[in-house]
Protein backbone atom coordinates (compact mmCIF):
# COMPACT_ATOMS: atom_id res chain seq x y z
CA UNK A 1 0.00 0.00 0.00
CA UNK A 2 0.91 3.32 -0.51
CA UNK A 3 2.80 5.24 2.39
CA UNK A 4 0.37 7.38 3.89
CA UNK A 5 0.88 10.50 6.24
CA UNK A 6 -1.67 9.51 8.82
CA UNK A 7 -3.56 12.25 11.18
CA UNK A 8 -5.24 10.32 14.29
CA UNK A 9 -7.85 12.64 15.81
CA UNK A 10 -9.41 11.90 19.14
CA UNK A 11 -12.88 13.23 19.65
CA UNK A 12 -13.86 11.76 23.46
CA UNK A 13 -17.43 12.44 23.32
CA UNK A 14 -20.34 9.87 24.40
CA UNK A 15 -22.96 12.47 24.11
CA UNK A 16 -24.74 10.86 21.14
CA UNK A 17 -24.95 7.36 23.70
CA UNK A 18 -27.15 6.20 26.75
CA UNK A 19 -24.25 4.66 28.21
CA UNK A 20 -21.38 6.61 29.44
CA UNK A 21 -17.75 5.12 28.60
CA UNK A 22 -16.71 5.82 25.03
CA UNK A 23 -15.51 8.86 25.40
CA UNK A 24 -12.94 7.00 26.94
CA UNK A 25 -12.35 5.20 23.58
CA UNK A 26 -9.31 6.91 21.64
CA UNK A 27 -7.30 6.48 24.62
CA UNK A 28 -8.11 2.74 24.69
CA UNK A 29 -7.10 2.56 21.30
CA UNK A 30 -3.78 4.81 21.94
CA UNK A 31 -2.86 2.42 24.68
CA UNK A 32 -3.16 -0.40 22.42
CA UNK A 33 -0.26 0.66 20.23
CA UNK A 34 -2.03 2.50 17.84
CA UNK A 35 0.72 4.55 16.47
CA UNK A 36 3.33 1.82 16.44
CA UNK A 37 1.17 -0.29 14.65
CA UNK A 38 0.48 2.09 11.53
CA UNK A 39 4.80 3.04 11.95
CA UNK A 40 5.22 -0.39 11.51
CA UNK A 41 2.93 -0.68 8.42
CA UNK A 42 5.20 1.80 6.43
CA UNK A 43 3.45 5.05 7.38
CA UNK A 44 3.79 8.63 8.81
CA UNK A 45 2.21 8.85 11.91
CA UNK A 46 0.70 12.44 13.56
CA UNK A 47 -1.34 12.75 16.54
CA UNK A 48 -3.23 15.78 17.08
CA UNK A 49 -4.66 14.79 20.76
CA UNK A 50 -7.90 14.82 21.40
CA UNK A 51 -11.02 17.93 20.76
CA UNK A 52 -11.95 19.36 23.39
CA UNK A 53 -15.28 17.79 24.51
CA UNK A 54 -17.23 19.17 27.56
CA UNK A 55 -18.18 16.31 30.25
CA UNK A 56 -21.98 15.71 30.29
CA UNK A 57 -21.87 16.54 33.80
CA UNK A 58 -21.08 20.14 33.16
CA UNK A 59 -24.00 20.95 30.64
CA UNK A 60 -27.96 20.62 30.94
CA UNK A 61 -29.76 18.53 28.44
CA UNK A 62 -31.82 20.58 27.16
CA UNK A 63 -33.59 19.36 23.64
CA UNK A 64 -35.88 16.89 24.72
CA UNK A 65 -36.27 14.99 21.62
CA UNK A 66 -32.42 15.14 20.25
CA UNK A 67 -30.35 14.61 23.53
CA UNK A 68 -27.28 16.83 24.03
CA UNK A 69 -28.04 18.61 20.44
CA UNK A 70 -26.26 21.75 20.91
CA UNK A 71 -22.90 19.87 22.19
CA UNK A 72 -23.19 17.32 19.89
CA UNK A 73 -23.48 19.95 16.45
CA UNK A 74 -20.64 21.88 18.48
CA UNK A 75 -18.24 19.43 19.13
CA UNK A 76 -18.68 18.06 15.31
CA UNK A 77 -18.99 21.61 13.64
CA UNK A 78 -14.74 21.87 14.99
CA UNK A 79 -14.25 18.10 13.84
CA UNK A 80 -15.43 19.02 10.12
CA UNK A 81 -12.90 21.94 10.18
CA UNK A 82 -10.18 19.99 11.56
CA UNK A 83 -10.87 16.90 9.56
CA UNK A 84 -11.79 18.81 6.35
CA UNK A 85 -7.85 20.53 6.60
CA UNK A 86 -6.29 17.58 7.39
CA UNK A 87 -7.32 15.78 3.61
CA UNK A 88 -6.95 19.33 2.31
CA UNK A 89 -3.10 19.10 3.50
CA UNK A 90 -2.76 15.64 1.78
CA UNK A 91 -2.97 13.27 4.97
CA UNK A 92 -5.09 10.03 5.59
CA UNK A 93 -7.33 11.41 8.68
CA UNK A 94 -8.07 8.80 11.25
CA UNK A 95 -11.11 9.44 13.73
CA UNK A 96 -11.22 7.78 16.94
CA UNK A 97 -14.59 7.90 18.84
CA UNK A 98 -16.20 8.44 20.51
CA UNK A 99 -19.96 7.31 19.90
CA UNK A 100 -20.70 6.95 16.28
CA UNK A 101 -22.17 10.84 16.17
CA UNK A 102 -18.88 11.73 15.54
CA UNK A 103 -19.44 10.35 11.71
CA UNK A 104 -21.48 13.51 10.88
CA UNK A 105 -18.84 16.12 11.93
CA UNK A 106 -16.01 13.25 9.98
CA UNK A 107 -18.20 13.12 6.73
CA UNK A 108 -18.84 17.09 6.72
CA UNK A 109 -15.46 17.50 6.83
CA UNK A 110 -14.40 15.10 4.22
CA UNK A 111 -17.34 16.17 1.80
CA UNK A 112 -15.64 19.94 2.14
CA UNK A 113 -12.53 18.64 -0.28
CA UNK A 114 -14.16 15.05 -1.55
CA UNK A 115 -17.61 16.14 -2.26
CA UNK A 116 -18.43 12.81 -4.48
CA UNK A 117 -17.52 10.49 -1.47
CA UNK A 118 -18.68 6.89 -1.56
CA UNK A 119 -18.63 5.47 2.07
CA UNK A 120 -18.49 1.81 3.95
CA UNK A 121 -20.37 1.73 6.95
CA UNK A 122 -19.57 -1.15 9.44
CA UNK A 123 -22.23 -1.45 12.00
CA UNK A 124 -24.60 -3.86 13.78
CA UNK A 125 -26.98 -0.89 13.42
CA UNK A 126 -28.33 1.34 10.53
CA UNK A 127 -27.41 4.84 12.43
CA UNK A 128 -30.04 5.78 9.92
CA UNK A 129 -33.25 7.53 12.36
CA UNK A 130 -33.84 10.87 12.07
CA UNK A 131 -35.10 13.31 14.87
CA UNK A 132 -38.66 12.11 13.40
CA UNK A 133 -38.02 8.34 13.89
CA UNK A 134 -35.84 7.91 16.95
CA UNK A 135 -36.82 5.53 19.39
CA UNK A 136 -34.54 7.41 21.76
CA UNK A 137 -33.36 10.70 21.09
CA UNK A 138 -29.36 8.62 20.90
CA UNK A 139 -27.95 11.33 18.13
CA UNK A 140 -25.28 7.99 17.57
CA UNK A 141 -28.41 6.21 16.04
CA UNK A 142 -29.09 9.04 13.41
CA UNK A 143 -25.54 9.99 11.52
CA UNK A 144 -26.04 8.50 8.21
CA UNK A 145 -29.53 9.84 7.94
CA UNK A 146 -28.32 12.86 8.64
CA UNK A 147 -25.26 12.61 6.74
CA UNK A 148 -27.88 11.77 3.68
CA UNK A 149 -29.67 15.25 4.30
CA UNK A 150 -32.55 13.67 5.50
CA UNK A 151 -32.95 15.46 9.05
CA UNK A 152 -34.51 18.93 9.22
CA UNK A 153 -32.59 19.46 12.66
CA UNK A 154 -29.45 21.84 13.63
CA UNK A 155 -27.44 18.03 13.63
CA UNK A 156 -26.99 19.19 10.00
CA UNK A 157 -25.44 22.72 10.12
CA UNK A 158 -21.88 21.39 10.02
CA UNK A 159 -22.82 19.97 6.22
CA UNK A 160 -23.52 23.47 4.82
CA UNK A 161 -26.24 21.67 2.52
CA UNK A 162 -23.75 19.61 0.76
CA UNK A 163 -24.21 15.84 1.51
CA UNK A 164 -23.52 12.04 0.94
CA UNK A 165 -25.21 10.83 -1.89
CA UNK A 166 -26.97 7.70 -0.80
CA UNK A 167 -26.09 5.34 -3.88
CA UNK A 168 -22.27 5.72 -2.64
CA UNK A 169 -23.19 4.11 0.76
CA UNK A 170 -22.86 0.80 1.38
CA UNK A 171 -23.63 -0.98 5.10
CA UNK A 172 -21.72 -4.34 6.13
CA UNK A 173 -22.48 -6.34 9.23
CA UNK A 174 -26.20 -4.73 10.06
CA UNK A 175 -28.43 -6.72 11.64
CA UNK A 176 -30.75 -4.65 14.01
CA UNK A 177 -33.09 -1.77 12.72
CA UNK A 178 -36.11 0.01 14.20
CA UNK A 179 -39.28 -0.52 12.03
CA UNK A 180 -39.12 3.58 10.68
CA UNK A 181 -35.60 3.20 9.94
CA UNK A 182 -35.52 -0.06 8.22
CA UNK A 183 -38.54 1.35 5.97
CA UNK A 184 -36.09 4.94 5.41
CA UNK A 185 -33.64 2.77 4.43
CA UNK A 186 -35.39 0.56 1.83
CA UNK A 187 -36.43 3.88 -0.01
CA UNK A 188 -33.09 5.12 -0.22
CA UNK A 189 -30.31 4.09 -2.48
CA UNK A 190 -28.17 2.76 0.14
CA UNK A 191 -26.80 -0.84 -0.14
CA UNK A 192 -27.19 -2.69 2.52
CA UNK A 193 -25.08 -6.25 3.50
CA UNK A 194 -26.64 -7.14 6.36
CA UNK A 195 -25.40 -10.08 8.24
CA UNK A 196 -27.03 -12.66 6.17
CA UNK A 197 -25.57 -11.40 3.16
CA UNK A 198 -22.31 -11.92 4.95
CA UNK A 199 -23.46 -15.56 5.94
CA UNK A 200 -24.67 -16.06 2.63
CA UNK A 201 -21.94 -15.09 0.12
CA UNK A 202 -18.90 -14.72 2.68
CA UNK A 203 -17.29 -11.62 3.28
CA UNK A 204 -14.44 -12.06 0.69
CA UNK A 205 -17.84 -11.03 -2.04
CA UNK A 206 -19.75 -9.12 0.18
CA UNK A 207 -16.50 -6.97 0.00
CA UNK A 208 -15.63 -7.34 -3.90
CA UNK A 209 -19.41 -5.60 -4.08
CA UNK A 210 -18.98 -2.97 -1.58
CA UNK A 211 -15.58 -1.99 -3.01
CA UNK A 212 -17.66 -1.72 -6.62
CA UNK A 213 -19.96 0.46 -5.49
CA UNK A 214 -17.84 2.64 -3.64
CA UNK A 215 -15.16 3.44 -6.37
CA UNK A 216 -18.14 4.37 -8.78
CA UNK A 217 -17.87 8.05 -9.66
CA UNK A 218 -16.60 8.74 -6.00
CA UNK A 219 -13.94 10.93 -5.21
CA UNK A 220 -12.72 8.98 -2.02
CA UNK A 221 -13.50 6.09 0.28
CA UNK A 222 -14.84 6.56 3.93
CA UNK A 223 -14.34 3.70 5.86
CA UNK A 224 -16.30 4.18 9.22
CA UNK A 225 -16.33 1.34 11.60
CA UNK A 226 -18.47 1.25 14.65
CA UNK A 227 -16.74 -1.67 16.78
CA UNK A 228 -20.48 -3.19 17.98
CA UNK A 229 -20.34 -4.64 13.92
CA UNK A 230 -18.52 -7.45 15.55
CA UNK A 231 -20.21 -9.82 17.73
CA UNK A 232 -19.77 -9.48 21.61
CA UNK A 233 -17.71 -12.52 22.04
CA UNK A 234 -15.08 -10.63 19.83
CA UNK A 235 -16.07 -7.02 21.19
CA UNK A 236 -17.12 -7.22 24.88
CA UNK A 237 -16.42 -3.71 25.21
CA UNK A 238 -19.10 -1.77 23.63
CA UNK A 239 -22.52 -0.07 24.86
CA UNK A 240 -24.84 -1.74 22.59
CA UNK A 241 -23.88 -5.31 21.71
CA UNK A 242 -26.10 -7.48 19.66
CA UNK A 243 -25.50 -10.99 18.66
CA UNK A 244 -24.82 -12.68 15.86
CA UNK A 245 -22.31 -10.54 14.75
CA UNK A 246 -18.69 -10.69 12.32
CA UNK A 247 -15.64 -12.47 14.07
CA UNK A 248 -12.73 -11.07 14.63
CA UNK A 249 -11.54 -12.76 11.89
CA UNK A 250 -14.17 -12.04 9.04
CA UNK A 251 -13.42 -8.21 10.20
CA UNK A 252 -10.02 -8.33 9.47
CA UNK A 253 -10.42 -9.91 6.22
CA UNK A 254 -12.75 -7.47 5.20
CA UNK A 255 -10.06 -4.57 6.20
CA UNK A 256 -7.35 -6.60 4.92
CA UNK A 257 -9.01 -6.81 1.45
CA UNK A 258 -9.59 -2.59 1.89
CA UNK A 259 -6.41 -2.18 2.32
CA UNK A 260 -4.55 -4.74 -0.71
CA UNK A 261 -6.99 -2.89 -3.07
CA UNK A 262 -6.03 1.20 -1.19
CA UNK A 263 -9.50 2.90 -2.26
CA UNK A 264 -9.37 4.29 1.62
CA UNK A 265 -8.96 7.60 1.95
CA UNK A 266 -9.58 8.11 5.56
CA UNK A 267 -11.32 6.39 8.41
CA UNK A 268 -12.98 6.01 11.98
CA UNK A 269 -13.30 3.77 14.62
CA UNK A 270 -16.19 4.50 17.13
CA UNK A 271 -17.92 3.06 20.32
CA UNK A 272 -15.35 1.71 22.00
CA UNK A 273 -16.45 1.35 25.77
CA UNK A 274 -13.32 0.38 27.93
CA UNK A 275 -15.87 0.64 31.14
CA UNK A 276 -17.64 -2.55 29.94
CA UNK A 277 -14.04 -3.71 28.04
CA UNK A 278 -12.09 -6.98 29.43
CA UNK A 279 -8.30 -5.64 30.17
CA UNK A 280 -8.64 -3.09 27.05
CA UNK A 281 -9.40 -6.27 24.65
CA UNK A 282 -11.85 -4.54 22.58
CA UNK A 283 -9.33 -1.28 22.17
CA UNK A 284 -6.91 -3.44 20.95
CA UNK A 285 -9.25 -5.46 18.65
CA UNK A 286 -9.80 -2.03 17.72
CA UNK A 287 -6.17 -0.98 16.82
CA UNK A 288 -5.66 -4.25 14.99
CA UNK A 289 -8.46 -3.44 13.14
CA UNK A 290 -7.72 -0.15 12.25
CA UNK A 291 -3.99 -1.35 11.41
CA UNK A 292 -5.62 -3.77 8.75
CA UNK A 293 -7.31 -1.36 7.25
CA UNK A 294 -3.76 0.71 6.97
CA UNK A 295 -2.13 -2.38 5.30
CA UNK A 296 -0.19 -4.73 8.42
CA UNK A 297 0.92 -7.50 7.64
CA UNK A 298 2.51 -10.64 9.10
CA UNK A 299 4.99 -10.76 6.69
N1 LIG B 1 -31.52 2.29 16.63
C1 LIG B 1 -31.36 2.63 18.02
C2 LIG B 1 -31.60 4.11 18.23
O1 LIG B 1 -31.68 4.86 17.30
C3 LIG B 1 -30.02 2.24 18.54
C4 LIG B 1 -28.88 2.72 17.68
C5 LIG B 1 -27.65 3.09 18.15
N2 LIG B 1 -26.61 2.21 18.53
C6 LIG B 1 -25.37 2.35 18.07
N3 LIG B 1 -25.18 2.91 16.86
N4 LIG B 1 -24.41 1.89 18.64
O2 LIG B 1 -24.61 2.17 15.91
O3 LIG B 1 -31.74 4.53 19.34
MN1 LIG C 1 -23.04 3.09 14.86
MN1 LIG D 1 -23.76 0.28 16.33
MN1 LIG E 1 -5.03 -13.13 15.17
Amino acid sequence: MTTKHIRIIGVPIDYGADRRGVDMGPSAIRYAGLHEKLRQAGHQVLDSGNLKVPVPESRQMKHPKLKFLDEIVQVNQVLARVVAKSVHDGEFPVVLGGDHSIAMGTIAGLLRVRPRLGMIWFDAHGDFNTEETTPSGNVHGMPVAVAAGLSQSALALPFRDHFLDPAKIVYVGVRTLDPDEAEALRQSQATVFSMHEVDRYGMREVMARAMDIVTQGTDGVHLSFDIDALDPLFAPGSGTPYSGGLTDREAHLALELLAEADILTSMEMVEVNPILDEHNRTGELAANLIASALGHRII
